[in-house]
């Protein structure tokens, strides 16, 4: 358990300080840190943690001591321990500039973490692991409401989103400009999320546009779930 498993660094190594990313490969919050680690260009090791096996291993001693949330990601780079995506992603930007996720006036940056956070606040907090385990478990919810309640937040928020995208975006790209931003970082996860429990991508033409743009990027594709050293064979 918790063992460190090498990835396929897809360029070299920036820093003096070994990143280690403990991750899953179906989490699409780590999915995220794998996004933004790959645009920097950065190696990084991971070091699996099972969201299922073992009672879910993300509540072991040996990774609670580090992330005392029982979540999934944290970044260790060196000595330094961070958590949270997006504050992983922003220190990331703020230690690697270049190339940068958030746009560089004022106005683009506020647009791009809106997006980022109508995702990573919004949407995926509700569907996640523990609270549809606690609707089935503690509120004894049948899978059907379940369900609905998944397709309920998720179209909600991605609703929202194919209208933000399609009416500010500042060309065809991405969601906002020619580049991929911490909103992109965001957004490919959740719809990879959204597919995996059957919602309907499909009403929302904007936004699997702006996937397929990522997604022909080798940062993005190196950051798939079924790419990663602990997904199944
Ligand atoms: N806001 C956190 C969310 C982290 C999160 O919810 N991670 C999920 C995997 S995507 C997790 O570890 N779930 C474990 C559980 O629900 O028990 C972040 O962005 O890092």
């Amino acid at each position: 358990m918790l063992a460190p498993a090498a990835t396929a660094p897809i360029i070299q190594a920036m820093s003096d300080h070994t990143l280690t990313l403990y991750s899953y490969w179906r989490s699409s919050a780590a999915y995220r840190v794998r996004i933004g680690l790959n645009l920097k260009g950065l190696a990084y090791a991971q070091v699996p943690v099972h969201l299922v096996q073992d009672g879910g291993q993300q509540h072991a001693a040996a990774y609670t001591t580090l992330n005392p949330q029982h979540l999934i990601p944290s970044l260790q780079h060196g000595d330094l321990i961070l958590r949270q995506s997006l504050a992983i992603l922003d220190y990331l930007d703020e230690t690697w500039p270049q190339p940068a996720l958030l746009p560089a006036d004022a106005a683009g940056r506020a647009h791009v973490r809106a997006l980022a956070q109508m995702i990573a606040c919004d949407i995926h907090p509700l569907n996640n692991l523990r609270v549809m385990q606690y609707l089935g478990r503690e509120l004894a919810q049948p899978s059907a409401a379940q369900d609905a309640w998944m397709q309920h937040w998720m179209h909600t928020g991605f609703a929202a989103l194919e209208t933000l995208t399609a009416r500010t975006s500042r060309s065809a790209g991405f969601c906002f400009g020619p580049a991929p931003t911490l909103a992109d970082c965001c957004l490919v996860p959740q719809l990879y999320n959204a597919r995996r429990f059957k919602i309907d991508v499909g009403r929302y033409p904007r936004l699997l546009e702006i996937e397929a743009a990522c997604l022909a990027l080798p940062a993005f594709h190196a950051a798939a779930p079924e790419q990663q050293p602990d997904a199944p064979a």
